[in-house]
């Protein structure tokens, strides 16, 4: 008898805990957030805005952290358990980083509403140690020349964030981790990424007029981000193609995680008209005077064996539009 009650009692506890963990996946897929803190912070030349983001610095780096605008008045504490910081003032912060290459972490919080700003500080591997195309063994391949037209967005980058296994789950924004931006050349550890901190901010705009328009999503799946210069070569691909700078990604939605795109548009069928919701949001991004930082490029790409509809987006700092064109879909070029 009290056997019976017992496995009654597991029973229904089992019940319980699965009732809970539906419904709680259930809200979450209904429920998105940007993930905003309700402050901004000027960190050297970039805005932080979000409550967990990632930024990316060279060994020795002093990076000056100032609160911009507050939501109201009150205290703010900056706090960092790998290395302290210098107070510049009450609001303002100057945090050198360590001369090891690594993931760091920094804190600011406004202490009246206990919001928080998680910031992981990557400290890079610096261009010089580069030996013959190779970093510690990982194949990166020769960077172009500099374009002659005085374009500094084609300089060889400063430096490399080191993935590790470990350190490769860490969130770079509310959305999106390290590993979604790993060029596809391996799955050895290390490896070496470039990531354009205004890419991650164009995702994350996407990602929330997708779910503000209806189309629920929690993050984007990128098919290709980061490509070294050996990788993207290998491709065939264009010199200059913004993934070798870690400026571009080739996105699509794929919440059912069959690896293609979904049926975005509800029409039964798989093509290119659901990636019409995308490329909507990027024209109003690019025509957006706020988001004027993050413009860039767009291709759309229709699906083919090996893979499902995509868009290509990037922030190359002026507007460029290629691929399908809606209207007239069959004469897609092909470009980049
Ligand atoms: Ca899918
Ligand atoms: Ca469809
Ligand atoms: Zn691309």
């Amino acid at each position: 008898m009290l056997d019976c009650s017992r496995k009654i009692v597991t029973f229904s506890f089992i019940i319980a805990v699965l009732v809970l963990c539906s419904t709680t996946v259930c809200i979450a897929s209904q429920i998105f957030s940007a993930g905003k803190a309700d402050f901004n912070v000027r960190c050297n030349d970039q805005v932080l805005c979000y409550q967990t983001q990632g930024i990316f610095v060279m060994p020795g780096e002093n990076v000056v952290f100032e609160i911009l605008a507050a939501a109201g008045t009150g205290t703010y504490v900056f706090n960092s358990k790998d290395k302290q910081a210098q107070v510049l003032s009450d609001r303002k912060w100057c945090w050198e980083a360590p001369g090891r290459k690594g993931v760091y972490t920094a804190e600011i919080c406004h202490l009246p509403t206990k919001v928080t700003m998680v910031i992981k500080i990557f400290v890079r591997v610096p261009f010089q140690q580069v030996r013959s195309g190779r970093l510690h063994g990982f194949k990166l391949g020769d960077y172009p020349k500099q374009k002659k037209t005085g374009a500094t967005i084609y300089n060889r980058p400063d430096g490399f964030i080191e993935v590790t296994r470990e350190n490769q789950h860490v969130w770079v924004s509310p959305h999106f981790q390290l590993k979604q931006f790993l060029c596809k050349q391996t799955k050895r550890f290390p490896q070496y990424v470039v990531i354009d901190q205004k890419l991650v901010i164009k995702l994350e705009n996407i990602l929330e007029k997708l779910n503000a328009r209806g189309v629920s999503c929690r993050t984007l799946l990128v098919m290709s981000g980061y490509r070294t210069p050996y990788y993207n070569n290998r491709l065939g691909n264009v010199k200059y193609s913004s993934h070798v700078w870690g400026r571009a990604a080739d996105i699509f939605i794929d919440e059912n995680h069959d690896g293609y795109m979904d049926d975005i548009n509800k029409d039964g069928k798989l093509n290119y008209l659901d990636l019409q919701v995308i490329y909507n949001i990027v024209n109003e991004l690019d025509r957006t005077p706020q988001e004027k930082a993050m413009v860039g490029g767009m291709g759309l790409y229709f699906g083919n064996r090996s893979h499902g509809p995509f868009v290509h987006v990037d922030v190359r700092g002026k507007r460029a539009r290629w691929g399908i064109d809606f209207k007239r879909p069959s004469l897609a070029q092909k470009k980049r």
